[in-house]
């Protein structure tokens, strides 16, 4: 039997899922995303990464009091122990800011369900540092795999200032987190495929 384009592509669907992150491209609002209390303010912003008018990003600003004190938007994920995925976005750091920072987006992972329980890993991408990189997107992404044990993950849009007492400010747009494609296993939907041209290469 041949394997056909068709079953070729169901073999490469993912069989592991991360719970959808929500408003990851801020179109009107920042619905979806928390922001505990803190030195940090968020608000929608229309800036967009790819400069939509239907569209916009979320803006952040750090006023604390201190140098190197960080804070941002959060979002709670689900996630399955030794699969691959994907943390990824896009940060701006505007010009012209009275003090320097990073723009970093976190991907901390951890034992318990919710975001609760021990620290196991942080899949985060690098930072945006305005020292060498402001006025203009930055995409950031990396691909990792989450340990053992791993139930949920904590995506955060961090704002980090170096100075006291200035405040920074940073945008983030397109944020994702996608599952890997689990590739060379067979997987359920596969099997059924394969069941399905089976019986009908009978009759
Ligand atoms: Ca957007």
């Amino acid at each position: 039997m041949r394997a056909s384009p068709l079953l070729l592509a169901i073999w490469l669907i993912p069989v592991v899922s991360a719970a959808d992150l929500v408003n990851g491209e801020f179109d009107e609002d920042l619905s979806g995303w928390s922001l505990p209390p803190g030195i940090v303010s968020a608000a929608w912003d229309p800036l967009d990464v790819d400069g939509a008018l239907g569209s916009g990003s979320a803006r952040l600003t750090n006023s604390g009091s201190g140098g190197n004190t960080g804070g941002g938007l959060e979002q709670c994920l689900a996630i399955v122990p030794g699969a691959s995925y994907t943390v990824g976005g896009a940060a701006f750091i505007p010009t012209r800011q009275s003090g320097a920072g990073t723009a970093t987006l976190l991907a901390i992972v951890r034992d318990g369900a919710d975001c609760t329980g021990s620290f196991l890993a942080n899949l985060g991408t690098r930072s945006v540092n305005s020292r060498f990189e402001s006025g203009l997107w930055v995409s950031v992404s990396n691909t990792d795999v989450a340990p053992a044990g791993a139930r949920s993950v904590l995506i955060q849009t961090r704002v980090t200032k170096f100075e006291a007492p200035s405040t920074f400010t940073a945008h983030f747009d397109g944020v994702f987190v996608l599952p890997e494609p689990a590739t060379g296993t067979l997987q359920p939907t596969a099997l059924l495929a394969l069941l399905v041209l089976a019986v009908r290469s009978r009759h």
